[in-house]
């Protein structure tokens, strides 16, 4: 059967952890056909951003035009749009009726800290993207910047995804990643579809590897779209999704930092092949296990 498309409009990791890399993967363990408009190059890996190279927006126009002019892209998940002039040729080309179920992500930070937008496109999301969001999906710290007021409680969560739902988007999901004070052994993610409140919750699992989670919610909720699925469908999915791909990736030890998600499941590989790699991080930087030179 020919599978749905989604298409993300977002960053390139370089070290596969998130952006562009994560999304494809998400797209392709849940069975729909991806497609991408790149908006930046980022030289990264997993302990931090070395540099930024953007796309200029009229070449992040240019890939989305061409392919939505040609395949039945079903779903539309944005990630990080690095420059005003993208998040605003992005909310025009959602405007024109281009970018049908769209997912905004509004990427503003890296886990590493390092900021992925310019500072002076943070109010452009919520006046020009928010408004054609079918789902916008925050963090905690996003979802304060944004609103300029800090979120400490599970009901000033809650009450964050009500005044970022009065913006315009269908349905605003705050995430829980960071804790808030009374959801500690657990992440809380709180949406608002404009009528009613309601929570996703999962396991608080303990590991350094969370690079890109934020980005696969995102897009994994964008392939439940493509899929016919109605929102909250989508939204419940991704979370089972992120939560799967973390506790699936707990023990790798790629890289010296956050390290990435496990997005499609086990692999065919040995203790044998698992002692190389741990070898090949010790040539590139400090040992992630004492006696892994081999
Ligand atoms: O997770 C946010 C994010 C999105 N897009 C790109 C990134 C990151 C985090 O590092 O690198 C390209």
């Amino acid at each position: 059967m020919t599978p749905p498309v989604a298409l993300t409009i977002a960053g390139s990791d370089s070290s596969g952890g998130a952006g562009i890399q994560a999304d494809l993967k998400t797209f392709a363990a849940l069975g729909v056909f991806g497609t991408s408009a790149i908006t930046a190059v980022t030289a990264q890996n997993t302990v931090g951003v070395h540099g930024i190279h953007p796309v200029p927006a009229e070449f992040v126009v240019a890939q989305v035009q061409a392919v939505v002019d040609d395949l039945p892209v079903a779903s539309v998940k944005t990630g990080m749009l690095a420059t005003a002039e993208t998040v605003q040729a992005v909310a025009d080309l959602a405007a024109a009726g281009r970018l049908p179920r769209l997912v905004v992500d509004p990427v503003m930070v890296a886990s590493s800290g390092d900021r992925l937008l310019e500072p002076q496109a943070e109010q452009l999301y919520l006046t020009a993207l928010l408004p054609h969001a079918t789902v916008f999906t925050p963090n905690l710290r996003e979802a304060e910047l944004l609103l300029g007021a800090r979120i400490r409680t599970l009901n000033e969560q809650r009450e964050a995804a009500r005044t970022l739902g009065a913006l315009g988007p269908a349905t605003v999901v705050v995430k829980g990643g960071h804790a808030v004070t009374d959801t500690a052994d657990e992440t809380v993610d709180v949406a608002w579809d404009g009528e009613r409140v309601y929570e996703l919750r999962g396991p608080r699992i303990d590991t350094p590897n969370n690079h890109g989670t934020g980005c696969t919610f995102a897009s994994a909720t964008a392939a439940g779209l493509a899929t016919a699925q109605g929102v909250r469908e989508a939204i419940e999915g991704a979370k089972a999704f992120v939560t799967q791909a973390i506790a699936l990736g707990a023990a790798w030890r790629l890289g010296h930092g956050h390290g990435p998600l496990n997005h499609l499941g086990p692999a065919p590989t040995t203790a044998a092949h698992d002692r190389e790699v741990d070898a090949q991080q010790c040539q590139v930087g400090p040992c992630p296990v004492p006696d892994a030179r081999l």
